[in-house]
Order: C-alpha cells, then sequence, then structure tokens
C-alpha cells in the first residue's frame, strides 16, 4: 500500500529555530518521515513577507537547511526542498488569491495581530496574502496531514476550504488535509511571559530558546525562567503556567510522562526543576548544534541535498499545477 503524504514547511527567518518550532512541528516531522511520504520545505518566499537583508536571507536558508538535517531528517526518507526552487507554489498561490473573499483572509489571526503591531502602511500585501500560498504549498501536494503546532490551526482550516471550494467549483482535484497537531506539546510558551506562545517575532530574546545558542545559554534562559506562585510542581496550565510548561519541555524531550515528572518532583522547589529541565534541553540539543555546524561546512553538499528534493518536488507539483489549469479553462502552451 502507498504511503500518505504529509506536507509541512518553516520559514528560515532567524538564525536557529527555537523550542517551540522543533517541540510543536519539527519533531514530529523526524518522526514521520518513518511511515508516509514526506514532503517537507523551508519557506523562503514567506519570509520575505518582513525586509531581511538577501546576505542573512541566504545564511538562514542554508542554516535551516543544515538544521533540519542535523535535527533528524534523511533525504533518503523525505523530500527535502526550497520553497522558490518549486515555481508551481507561487502559481498555484494566484489561483487560490482569487478563490479568497477579501473578508475571509482578513480574518486571519496572525495576519490581525502582525499587522496591529506594524500599522497599515508598514505592513505588506504579502503578509495579508501569506496563509493563501501557504493553502497553495500544501494543497500542491495533495497532503493528507500537515504536521504543525497549535498556532497553524486557522490556516490549516482555510487551506481545507479553499481546496473544498475549488473541488466544487471546478473539478475534484485536491486532497483536503487535515492539520496534524500532537497534544502533548502544540504550544510551547515564552518562558518570561507563559500565557504567551514562544515566538521569533514577538518574545524577548530571554523568553526563547533557540536550539542553535551555546548550551550555557539555553542554560541560563531556562534557570531565568518565569514560574508562579505557590510552591507545588503540579501540571496546571490555568494557575501554573510556568511550571506546566517547564514541565511540558522536559516531558517531550525526555520521554518521561507527566505524572511520572510530578512524583519526581514532589517536594522539590521550582530551582531543581528548572535545572532539570536546563539539563535535559543542554544535552538533547549539544549533538544537533554542533552536526549543524560540521554540515554548514560543506554549503555545495547542502544545495545538492536541496535540488535532489526540488526535483521530487516539482515532479509532483507541476502535476497538480497542469490539472487545476486545464479544469479552469487555461489552454496549455502548445
Ligand atoms: N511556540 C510554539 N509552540 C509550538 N509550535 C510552534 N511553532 C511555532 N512556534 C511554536 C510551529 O513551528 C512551525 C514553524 O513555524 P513558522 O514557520 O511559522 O515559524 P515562525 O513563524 O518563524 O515561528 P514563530 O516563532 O511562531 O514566528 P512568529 O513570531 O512569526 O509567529 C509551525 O508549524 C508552527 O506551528
Amino acid at each position: 500500500m502507498s504511503k500518505e503524504r504529509i506536507l509541512s514547511g518553516i520559514q528560515p527567518t532567524g538564525g536557529s529555530f527555537h523550542l517551540g518550532n522543533y517541540l510543536g512541528a519539527l519533531k514530529q516531522w523526524v518522526d514521520l518521515q518513518e511511515s508516509h511520504d514526506a514532503f517537507y520545505c523551508v519557506v523562503d518566499l514567506h519570509a520575505i513577507t518582513v525586509q531581511v537583508d538577501p546576505k542573512i536571507l541566504r545564511e538562514r536558508s542554508l542554516t535551516s537547511t543544515a538544521q533540519l538535517l542535523a535535527l533528524g531528517l534523511d533525504p533518503a526518507k523525505c523530500s527535502l526542498f526550497m520553497q522558490s526552487h518549486v515555481p508551481a507554489h507561487n502559481q498555484l498561490g494566484w489561483v487560490m488569491e482569487c478563490l479568497t473573499g477579501f473578508g475571509e483572509a482578513g480574518r486571519m489571526t496572525q495576519f490581525k495581530d502582525k499587522s496591529q503591531k506594524s500599522g497599515a502602511d508598514r505592513t505588506v500585501v504579502g503578509l495579508f496574502t501569506y496563509p493563501i500560498l501557504q493553502a497553495a504549498d500544501i494543497l500542491l501536494y495533495q497532503a493528507k496531514y500537515v504536521p504543525v503546532g497549535e498556532d497553524q490551526r486557522q490556516h490549516i482550516e482555510l487551506t481545507r476550504d479553499l481546496g473544498q471550494r475549488f473541488n466544487s467549483t471546478y473539478k475534484d482535484i485536491f486532497t483536503i488535509p487535515e492539520a496534524y497537531i500532537t497534544k502533548a506539546a502544540a504550544k510551547i510558551n515564552d518562558l518570561q511571559d507563559p500565557s504567551a506562545k514562544m515566538s521569533k517575532t514577538n518574545s524577548s530574546p530571554a523568553g526563547v530558546v533557540d536550539i542553535l545558542d551555546a548550551p550555557e545559554v539555553n542554560a541560563k534562559k531556562i534557570k531565568s525562567a518565569v514560574t508562579d506562585t505557590g510552591r507545588e510542581i503540579k501540571f496546571d496550565s490555568a494557575e501554573k503556567p510556568g511550571v506546566s510548561n517547564l514541565l511540558t519541555i522536559h516531558s517531550a524531550l525526555s520521554g518521561k510522562s507527566i505524572a511520572d515528572l510530578e512524583s519526581e518532583f514532589a517536594g522539590k522547589g521550582y530551582g531543581d526543576l528548572k535545572g532539570a529541565v536546563a539539563e535535559v534541553v543542554v544535552e538533547y540539543f549539544r549533538p544537533v548544534r554542533e552536526r549543524t555546524m560540521e554540515l554548514l561546512k560543506d554549503p555545495a553538499e547542502l544545495t545538492k541535498i536541496l535540488k535532489v528534493g526540488a526535483d521530487k518536488a516539482n515532479t509532483v507539483a507541476e502535476d497538480t499545477l497542469k490539472k487545476v489549469y486545464d479544469a479552469m479553462g487555461l489552454i496549455p502552451r502548445a
């Protein structure tokens, strides 16, 4: 039986992925490549919705690729590619824009939050249409599942709506995807503000654990995490968001259940928990950091891997796009 298809992407927006990216999405990417026909992309076109120095974008795109490999993606088991290497993303993106209502796009909460912060004049149209390009990213591959964090649920809903709208208006071409969101670590929170998600753009540097940062930097951040009133180490996301966030991180990386951790830390203080989480995080990512640095020494090999991935992605994406154009009445080039 053929394997079910999955697709997901990540922006090369920082010098490093953070713990939220890893636990919310990338950890599942690595697991799912074993059992699924997996397509993963570094969504560099999404990254230019904010202005970025070209040299930095180039560096970040390669660093993202190296990190994904160091975290465990295996090019023999999945197709890893750069979004801009597959032109069909933009082409289907336009088709999807023509199916999306203006009000519908305006209801996307990430757009509302980000545009409110920067103001209308400094918000580019690309940020508004971002979820529509994301819908095209997914639909092109006929993906059944999309492994993402909780913050992406609304975008996946839009993708489903657009796919269904196309299928009922023109022809039944698209597989309607489902968000694949793990319950355990769907949302990792900011260490300094545990009521908000850990995020590249919204968190203060002290609130984010970048997986490529030096071990001592990350240990210090975790040991300075904001905890809650009281003394008990107990999972309760409403009353104890800081402690619950630390327990979630520990559990996701150590594989120990939350209940086991609660027993292990019974009678101990917040300082003990923070120390233990710091150690788990540092030891987990130490080899990832080293391997990333190693891989970055050979950028030619990274671009070769991306080419192989883009070739596989192009074949699937062009096939879908051809069917879409045909169903809509666009005549093929002779
Ligand atoms: N805090 C998080 N908890 C769980 N999952 C998360 N993801 C992001 N933050 C968390 C998931 O990571 C994947 C890649 O996200 P992205 O490409 O949207 O990366 P990003 O936008 O650069 O990540 P940020 O930090 O979340 O950025 P901003 O500040 O722009 O929103 C996705 O699957 C996402 O769900």
